[in-house]
């Protein structure tokens, strides 16, 4: 069908290309009609619900990026020409799809936390056909002893920490405690008051050839930077676990003068329980966890830039944070394009710009 003109991807940096997560025109984006599956919505033009894209719109490779103008500036940097199509959505997510090197890659902008990684990934896997590699490019705060803007691959897994609601309302005494008492009075079972403030859950292991790639591929961009106007060789790739947060503030023990969050002692508690702990963000443990469970159909990694010492306080020069964030996607996009993935889509079928 015809798509409007406001639909339509834009091409190329430099260019008045839409920004990720600016307001698409017309009411395709997002509205569904009676008749599309209420298990996995799409809409009348085959777009995912959230995601708003279509099948040809995103590549088998993705880089997925918290930050919109991140997404933005690696695609400007580092797609073949500067070209690239430009699927925003009215979600927040933005699809940028062109080609590395003559490959297709996709990058998502996706926002913070796991329910919009949920999104991405779930909706992402379903418009593809063929197998997927996707990886990961946060910030992060840095644990124990790492230096901000060494670059994090959690070669050594990643763990989830969620803060225990159960435990937050169980004061005694309180409307909470009696609310929750109310289904046993019913006769139904009760469910059981956490201990603990904070979960920490058992590790899981990202895809070992594509974290090593990524890895050694940040590990050559630092160095070829050497001499450059924008000189980060003096940054290197630390090869360690993360741990990802249910939030920024609680769950990554930041502690606040105004809410009770008994998180005094979580850091810690995460150095403790995880070795090489190194990264805490946001995301990269949903990925992972979701890979192992899609059935072999997805492949996944993940990297951080550390922005602060959660240690010392020390934050990141800002001058090299822009130049980390551009190495780390052309190395995303050698990673990705290293990879053999069955029935992969072949340029011609994919919207390009
Ligand atoms: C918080 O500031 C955000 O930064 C990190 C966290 O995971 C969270 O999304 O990652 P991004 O820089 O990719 O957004
Ligand atoms: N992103 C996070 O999630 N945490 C930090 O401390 C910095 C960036």
């Amino acid at each position: 069908m015809d798509e409007k003109p406001s639909e339509k991807p834009v091409a190329a940096a430099g260019t008045t290309a839409k920004a990720a997560g600016a307001e698409p025109k017309g009411d395709g984006h997002g509205v569904m009609r009676d008749g599309s599956s209420a298990d996995f919505p799409t809409d009348a033009d085959g777009r995912v619900m959230h995601l708003q894209v279509r099948p040809g719109q995103l590549a088998n490779r993705v880089l997925s990026v918290g930050d919109a103008g991140r997404a933005r500036r690696i695609a400007e940097a580092c797609f073949d020409g500067g070209r690239f199509a430009v699927h925003p959505s009215t979600r927040g997510f933005g699809v940028y799809t062109g080609l590395f090197e003559g490959t297709p890659v996709s990058i998502v902008a996706t926002g913070m936390g796991t329910p919009m990684m949920d999104f991405v990934v779930r909706e992402g896997t379903a418009v593809v056909r063929g197998e997927l590699a996707m990886v990961r490019l946060g910030t992060c705060g840095g644990l124990g002893h790492t230096r901000p803007g060494n670059v994090v691959v959690a070669t050594k897994g990643l763990v989830l920490v969620r803060q225990e609601p159960d435990f937050v309302h169980a004061s005694e005494g309180s409307d909470d405690e009696a609310a929750a008492a109310a289904p046993a009075a019913a006769g139904l079972p009760m469910s059981p008051t956490r201990q603990v403030p904070y979960s920490i859950s058992r590790i899981v292991m990202p895809d070992a050839e594509l974290s090593e790639a990524f890895a050694t591929a940040i590990d050559a961009q630092l160095q070829a930077s050497k001499g450059s106007t924008s000189d980060i060789s003096a940054y290197s790739v630390t090869r360690g676990s993360g741990a990802t947060a249910d939030s920024f503030y609680a769950s990554q023990g930041r502690i606040n003068a105004i809410f009770d969050d008994r998180n005094e002692t979580l850091v810690g508690e995460i150095e403790k329980r995880v070795p090489d702990a190194a990264a805490l963000e946001m995301e990269s443990f949903h990925l992972i966890s979701l890979a192992k469970a899609s059935r072999g159909k997805l492949r996944a990694a993940a990297a951080t830039i550390p922005l602060v010492s959660r240690a010392s306080g020390k934050w990141l020069d800002a001058d090299h944070v822009r130049p980390l964030e551009i190495a780390g996607g052309r190395a995303a996009f050698a990673a990705l394009s290293s990879m053999t993935l069955a029935g992969a889509l072949a340029p011609a079928e994919l919207e390009l710009e």
